[in-house]
């Protein structure tokens, strides 16, 4: 018999992958994490049965969250990523010249999977500029008391406890350990299907930040297929990029082109 597992996108769309091998099923303190094998996608995590990742394409949306802020900053020294515990954001941001990465995962068990099951993420955790953190990433940006460049924000869906990484709160407490300068970036989610969670970061970031953006990127496994990342700061972000290693889905035109479809403007303009 053949066996599938997917994610329930909306109430009537589900994308759904063959696995050769369902490899883990845990349940955690906070969520539910899955692990299959895909012949087409490679490895698939999946926490409350929605794609968090696939090796075959994660890679567009760690470099597409991570690039553009740090690219955007005159020098990024100091860097915070709240979630991430898979570990492949933290493996775009050390490309660059930082000095210190800190990571807060609320979830030590993705942390664990992704070290014994995702070597090409968690390969970062062996990176000696970067510390990990078994936090709650809403209460560690209030009690941290150390500044930072770029604090990068790499949740969940903003449902359960993703939820407080969308709030106007939390954005306020990142504002308190930006260094001046300094830029906030976030994933905030698909503007196809769920424009809601888009609207709910920009507004939320606009009224703590002077200077608010939005981009996109594809990533064919997430609902919708098109992506969206925001970024603030309270200075005008001017992009600064000065690419100097290997990425394969970001580059300097996609970087400076700085050009969104009419439907997410419209989301953002109202
Ligand atoms: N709907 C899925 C949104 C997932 C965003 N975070 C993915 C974590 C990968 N590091």
């Amino acid at each position: 018999m053949e066996k599938w597992f997917g994610e329930l996108q909306t109430d009537d769309v589900m994308l759904s992958m063959k696995y050769s091998k369902h490899i883990l099923h845990k349940k955690s303190r906070y969520q539910e994490i899955d692990l299959i094998e895909n012949k087409t996608y490679g490895k698939v995590l999946f926490i409350d049965r929605t794609f968090q990742l696939t090796e075959r394409d994660e890679f567009i949306y760690h470099e597409m969250l991570a690039h553009i802020a740090l690219f955007s900053h005159e020098k990024p020294v100091n860097v915070l990523i709240i979630g991430g515990g898979d570990g492949g954001l933290a493996r775009e941001c050390l490309k660059h010249n930082i000095e210190k990465l800190y990571l807060v995962e609320i979830d030590e068990e993705v942390v664990n999977v992704s070290k014994d099951f995702l070597p090409g993420l968690s390969s970062s955790f062996n990176d000696s500029r970067l510390k990990l953190f078994i936090d709650d990433g809403a209460k560690f940006v209030k009690k941290v008391g150390e500044k930072f460049d770029v604090v990068l924000v790499d949740s969940t869906d903003p449902v359960g406890p993703a939820s407080a990484l969308f709030e106007e709160d939390f954005y306020k407490n990142i504002k308190n350990i930006l260094s001046k300068n300094g830029i906030v970036g976030t994933q905030s989610g698909s503007p196809f299907l769920y424009p809601e969670h888009l609207k709910k970061a920009f507004f939320n970031m606009k009224k703590v930040f002077g200077y608010v953006d939005v981009y996109a990127a594809t990533v064919p496994t997430y609902p919708g297929a098109i992506w969206s990342f925001t970024f603030a700061s309270d200075e005008i972000i001017s992009r600064k990029r000065n690419l100097n290693f290997k990425t394969e889905y970001y580059n300097e035109k996609l970087h400076d082109c700085n050009c969104r479809p009419n439907f997410i403007n419209s989301i953002i303009n109202q």
